[in-house]
């Protein structure tokens, strides 16, 4: 029988093979590719109440995805009902909801278990793992806990003095009734720009805080026609074709990012364009025109980003925050602005991320102590030295300006499910990649760095750490990524037999 829903209320077994922190795209693949290569004695948890990870999580009002539909979804489990080109939230959460339903793995999934910490025990060799419904052991450990799911907030003297309501785009509070109120946005990235011109409209005024003008193309979403919908589900084959389509089409503008930088400044011109059509107030244009490379930050879209700003009741503020008082913003012009709510859309702790700090490997360091000392760094974004038998799920490198970050999802997932084969195979009790093969690595993606958008773009973006190296995306097409990780190369990786092992 398929299993529909976690058990309610059950305990953590104590120990299972391969133990999965988070439940969102990264962590329900890992299981279901788990479960279809035969592997049955696992585990997922997660502090949330239901699958989904960031996209249970960013309810906030306009939250859509900015990769085409077609290319947001599992390859084993293609969606024909998508309404529109560009799926909503809603729509994204019901889509995952239906595959953990549909794939009888729930019954191995835990909500609201908080991953507290893990330390690698080298005589038993397993992973010992604190959580907040216990402990529990495994063999594997498995973090798919998402680079974008500690919210970050910003640096601004007396924020916590402010007295109004004040939430994170990532945590919104449904309870604030924002209509007819005085509210402020800060930040103008990918979740801004897709607030502001939902709220814009029932708000009395929004001040938007703006520290780097985004490049911003437009969006051409639209509602996928009947007659589209029924092709898809129908016709064989069909949405594999547009869905190729879609991934060439994405993979074709890889050259802009990493090596051809004129192609960047003629789509610049077009997102120039672009302001132009919605603004006419010049004093307002030269604020929104951006002044770095385009593709340096993520390249966002939005049709209706530059319209909300020319409305009325909304003001771009450029001048840098000085500080907040009780009830406003004040400017380093000594400009203050009285607000009812306070909307902080300032993006992820995206290279920091903290569970690095509850993971403890071989020698007792911590991953966030083992990356603070040779930088954030794996072996193809996947293990890394000193922490045997821990696969990361969007590990360092894998992350994507371009294109859909389930296909790197599903890359990862395969080189996982293989390394979890081949140890069986070859009965090895853990694997750990070598320095030498984590050094050759990270040498190649970072010598791939220096030529691209990213590092010479001009910009400061999240996918920089504190020391300027891009720790984040993957400097090839996705395709390069996916055949060399296509199977687990364990001559790469320092490897000790199971007791009884030939
Ligand atoms: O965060 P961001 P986000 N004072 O880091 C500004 C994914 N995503 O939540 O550019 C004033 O992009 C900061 O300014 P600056 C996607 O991968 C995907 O919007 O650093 N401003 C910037 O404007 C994305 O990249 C979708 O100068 C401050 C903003 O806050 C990632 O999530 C949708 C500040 C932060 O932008 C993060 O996006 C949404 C300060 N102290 C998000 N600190 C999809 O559609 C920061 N800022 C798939």
């Amino acid at each position: 029988m398929i299993a529909q829903q976690p058990p309610a209320g059950a305990a953590l077994p104590e120990r299972v093979a391969v133990l999965i922190v988070g439940a969102g795209f990264g962590g329900l693949a890992a299981a279901i590719k788990l479960a279809g290569s035969g592997e049955q004695d696992f585990l997922c948890i997660d502090r949330g109440a239901e699958v989904g990870g960031t996209w249970r999580d960013n309810t906030y009002p306009g939250a859509a995805c900015d990769v085409p539909s077609q290319l947001y979804s599992f390859s084993f489990a293609l969606n024909p009902d998508w309404s529109r080109s560009f799926s909503t939230q809603p729509e994204i959460q019901g889509y995952l909801r239906r595959v953990a339903r549909d794939s009888g793995v729930l019954d191995r999934f835990r909500f609201g278990v908080e991953f507290e910490g893990a330390s690698w025990d080298a005589d038993a060799e397993l992973w010992r793992v604190e959580t907040s419904a216990g402990p529990v052991t495994a063999r594997l450990l498995v973090s798919a806990a998402g680079a974008l799911s500690e919210p970050k907030l910003p640096d601004v003297a007396g924020l916590a003095a402010f007295e109004g309501a004040v939430f994170h785009s990532a945590q919104w509070d449904h309870g604030q009734d924002l209509t007819g109120k005085r509210v402020a946005v800060i930040g103008t990235g990918a979740s801004a720009i897709q607030i502001v011109p939902a709220i814009a409209g029932r708000v009395a005024r929004l001040d938007v805080y703006q520290r780097t003008a985004p490049w911003v193309l437009p969006r051409h979403d639209r509602a996928y026609r009947r007659l589209e919908k029924l092709a898809m589900r129908r016709i064989p084959g069909y949405q594999r074709v547009l869905r190729s389509l879609v991934y060439l089409a994405r993979e074709a503008t890889v050259p802009m990012f990493i090596a051809t930088p004129w192609i960047g400044s003629l789509v610049s011109r077009s997102a120039t364009r672009n302001i132009d059509r919605a603004i006419c107030d010049p004093v307002l244009r030269a604020k929104a025109q951006p002044h770095f490379a385009l593709g340096c930050k993520r390249v966002l879209v939005s049709s209706d980003w530059y319209p909300a700003l020319a409305r009325d009741n909304v003001e771009l503020i450029t001048e840098p925050i000085s500080h907040l008082t009780p009830d406003a913003i004040v400017t380093a012009d000594g400009t203050a602005r009285q607000i009812d709510v306070l909307i902080v859309a300032t993006g992820f702790q995206a290279t920091e991320q903290p569970i690095a700090e509850r993971i403890k490997g071989r020698t007792g360091q911590t991953l966030a102590q083992a990356w603070s000392e040779r930088g954030v760094q794996g072996y193809k974004g996947a293990t890394v030295h000193g922490f045997p038998n821990l696969f990361l799920v969007i590990g360092p490198n894998t992350g994507l300006g371009h294109s859909s970050m389930v296909y790197m999802i599903e890359s990862q997932v395969a080189y996982l499910v293989d390394a979890w084969r081949q140890l069986r195979r070859f009965r090895l009790a853990s694997v750990e990649p070598t320095a030498a093969a984590e050094a050759a690595w990270n040498a190649d993606v970072q010598r791939r760095m220096r030529r691209t958008v990213w590092s010479t773009g001009g910009c400061r973006s999240w996918y920089l750490d504190a020391h300027g190296r891009n720790v984040a995306l993957w400097p090839r097409p996705t395709y390069t990524f996916r055949r060399l990780t296509a199977s687990f190369d364990l001559d790469a990786y320092a490897s000790t037999p199971s007791d009884g092992a030939a």
